[in-house]
């Protein structure tokens, strides 16, 4: 029997291609798409969509009871930049939907859940190359104080009640679909866009902030390896690290040139350069690697080669 998927969060950046790749393996019927609102149409028309509020738990056991859900994707967040301007709405939005949806799985409602967490849950006191999955932890966002509670509370639940949780802790995703909204790797998207539509760009981040980066196709395979192993081969129940690539926005501009010649740069540091600094430069990721044979596919050259293609494209189509 296939399973019966919900996602909440499906109208977000990850939230949006994890709905169409997941409706590809399972069946277009059996992946139910939920957001607060209709703020993505493509999302909203591509098949069963339900309002949803993550905050909610009667509203999220409706729907599981309406389509027999049985897997939980938790995909709705508020990320560290926009974190940082509402502390109190990024807590209650992170923490509430996370005990709502593990509350679900140790009711036996759903038998399954993955939950986001992300390098965010570092800090200025964690060893910045190659972080280690088992490290110093004390961040200094909300976002991450967040996800480091939620790991905390997933392992919690896995421990305790036997709720079958997974999770990655994702670094700056990239990708040309659906735009990232308030995070700080956002820039690493944002360059690519203007780079077509402006052939310049101004980065809210110093040219030598390095950042663990990952193109989404290696996310969201990454993130339906993890849910499709064997519970038995997983040694880690708070959350995996998980990497790609890192690199700085002069690095990223400098591969961008090798597309657009005359594509400038400049740089303008903003309150997101603190929140940079905080997190890590590269991830060890071994252990995805050994419990669950994460690979990655894509590394800058690659990335940056699809993002101008692909984008090349939308503007070109959106023109006519
Ligand atoms: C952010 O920048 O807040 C996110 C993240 C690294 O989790 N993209």
């Amino acid at each position: 029997m296939s399973s019966r998927i919900l996602i909440i969060g499906a109208c977000g950046q990850i939230g949006s291609e994890l709905t169409y790749k997941l409706r590809e393996i399972h069946g277009s019927e059996n992946v139910i798409a939920s957001d607060i609102s209709y703020n993505n149409l493509e999302v909203v028309n591509s098949g069963i969509f339900e309002i949803v509020d993550a905050q909610d738990y009667s509203s999220i056991l409706i729907c599981v009871e309406k389509h027999k859900i049985d897997t939980i994707y938790l995909m709705a967040a508020m990320l560290s930049a926009t974190g940082e301007k509402y502390p109190m709405k990024a807590w209650d939005l992170n923490m509430n939907s996370l005990f709502h949806v593990l509350n679900l799985a140790k009711a036996k409602y759903i038998s399954k859940v993955f939950w986001p967490s992300s390098i965010a849950v570092f800090g200025p006191t964690t060893p910045k190359d190659n972080t280690p999955q088992h490290t110093v932890m004390e961040p200094t966002t909300v976002y991450g104080i967040t996800k480091q509670v939620g790991e905390r509370w997933c392992e919690y639940y896995y421990d305790k009640y036997g709720v079958d949780v997974r999770s990655i802790r994702y670094p700056g995703i990239i990708s040309w679909k659906t735009m990232p909204g308030g995070g700080t790797t956002d820039y690493a998207v944002e360059i690519y866009h203007k780079a077509i539509t402006d052939g310049q760009y101004e980065s809210f981040l110093s040219e030598n902030t390095e950042l663990p980066m990952m193109f989404m196709d290696d996310a969201i395979d990454a993130t339906i390896k993890l849910m499709d192993a064997p519970a038995n081969s997983l040694s880690i129940r708070s959350s995996y690290n998980l990497a790609a690539m890192s690199f700085t926005p002069k690095e990223i501009a400098k591969e961008i040139q090798k597309h657009i010649k005359d594509f400038i740069i400049t740089y303008n540091p903003d309150f997101r350069q603190q929140i940079a600094d905080s997190w890590p430069k590269s991830i060890d990721d071994s252990y995805a690697r050994k419990d669950w044979g994460w690979d990655h596919q894509f590394d800058l050259e690659k990335m940056s080669s699809e993002m101008l293609l692909q984008l090349e494209k939308k503007y070109t189509t959106s023109k006519k």
